[in-house]
């Protein structure tokens, strides 16, 4: 019999962990600096970068060469002096308790950062994630290939990762101006720091490792519903979502249900039946939140992942 557990807490922000979210390199930065208004104060979001480019959050100002260095570097990093950058980035990063790394791979200071912070947060910190866009299939070789070698290596520490292959941005729309196409996957990516982490308690945390143990990766799918049965129809759309993919082997399943106040939960049920129905082997830990902005509405996001770890 799959497992469904709920997990979090909707209301008791003291209990909430220290997250601390970085958006490293261009995409990265993109991605945190339209997140908008964050639902706990427990958050704490920086951009990470070159400083060519004038920050709009706090900023924490690396350098490429001493990037470079790092992941060139055979040793791991409890073994060797730290390069200046990182140490910055550790000053930072042990501070708190969980840790979203964002990022475009491919490019230098994404694919060159995300796995350092990886291994520093890794030590340091209590959970994890990964959230990587991957480069087009157009883009060079060489961009294609960093992108899945920083990859490889930021999975060795990652507890949780979800990649977003920027290729399906043109297979959803192939007109949609670039600029536009962006917006809309960020929109996804920034979900699981609005809702994942809107829930989930200090005392969750040990549980949702090792729900996440043998996974590699997760897909991501969120829609809205409402009306009668909104529980029900925000989950049908949510599992049409293209960045989940076809695949239906999906066993570990988190589902964050948001409702606007005192919603009844048996529209919460109807949308995790429906996953359920879809997925009859996945386990499915599952929370409640809610956002006075979606007032009749109520938003079904899911990460889903498939067993890969041996
Ligand atoms: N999803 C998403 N992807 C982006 C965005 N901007 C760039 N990308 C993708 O991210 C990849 C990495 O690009 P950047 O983030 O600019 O690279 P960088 O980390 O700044 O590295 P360098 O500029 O080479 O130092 C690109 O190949 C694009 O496919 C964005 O706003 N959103
Ligand atoms: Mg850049």
């Amino acid at each position: 019999m799959p497992i469904r557990n709920k997990f979090g807490d909707a209301h008791i922000d003291e209990r909430r962990p220290s997250t601390l979210v970085l958006g490293i390199g261009g995409a990265g930065r993109n991605i945190v600096e339209d997140i908008g208004e964050l639902p706990s104060s427990s958050v704490k979001i920086y951009e990470v970068g070159t400083s060519s480019r004038p920050p709009k959050l706090s900023f924490l100002s690396i350098s490429r060469e001493d990037m470079k260095d790092a992941y060139d570097s055979e040793l791991e990093v409890k073994e060797r002096p730290l390069t200046e950058s990182e140490a910055k980035l550790k000053r930072l990063i042990k501070n708190f308790k969980i840790v979203y790394l964002i990022a475009g791979l491919g490019g230098k200071t994404g694919s060159w950062t995300v796995p350092t912070c990886a291994e520093i947060s890794k030590s340091h910190c209590s959970l994890t994630m990964g959230l990587l866009a991957k480069p087009f299939e157009s883009e060079s070789k060489m961009r294609r290939e960093l992108s899945e070698e920083s990859q490889a290596e930021s999975l060795k520490y990652l507890d949780m990762s979800a990649v977003f292959p920027n290729s399906r941005l043109l297979e959803i729309n192939p007109n949609l101006p670039i600029k536009k196409a962006f917006e809309v996957m960020n929109r996804i990516i920034q979900l699981p720091i609005l809702d994942l982490n809107s829930v989930i308690t200090k005392r969750d945390i040990p549980q949702i490792k090792n729900f996440c143990k043998k996974i590699d990766e997760f897909k991501i799918g969120a829609a809205y519903g409402s009306g009668r049965k909104k529980g029900e129809r925000a989950a049908k759309e949510a599992l049409k979502s293209p960045w989940l993919g076809a695949s239906t082997d999906f066993k570990k399943v988190f589902t964050i249900i948001t409702t606007g106040k005192n919603e009844a939960t048996i529209d919460a049920k109807d949308a995790l039946d429906v996953i359920q129905r879809s997925w009859p082997e996945a386990d499915i830990m599952w929370g409640l939140k809610e956002e006075s902005g979606i007032k009749e509405r109520m938003r079904v996001t899911i990460l889903a992942g498939k067993q890969n770890k041996i």
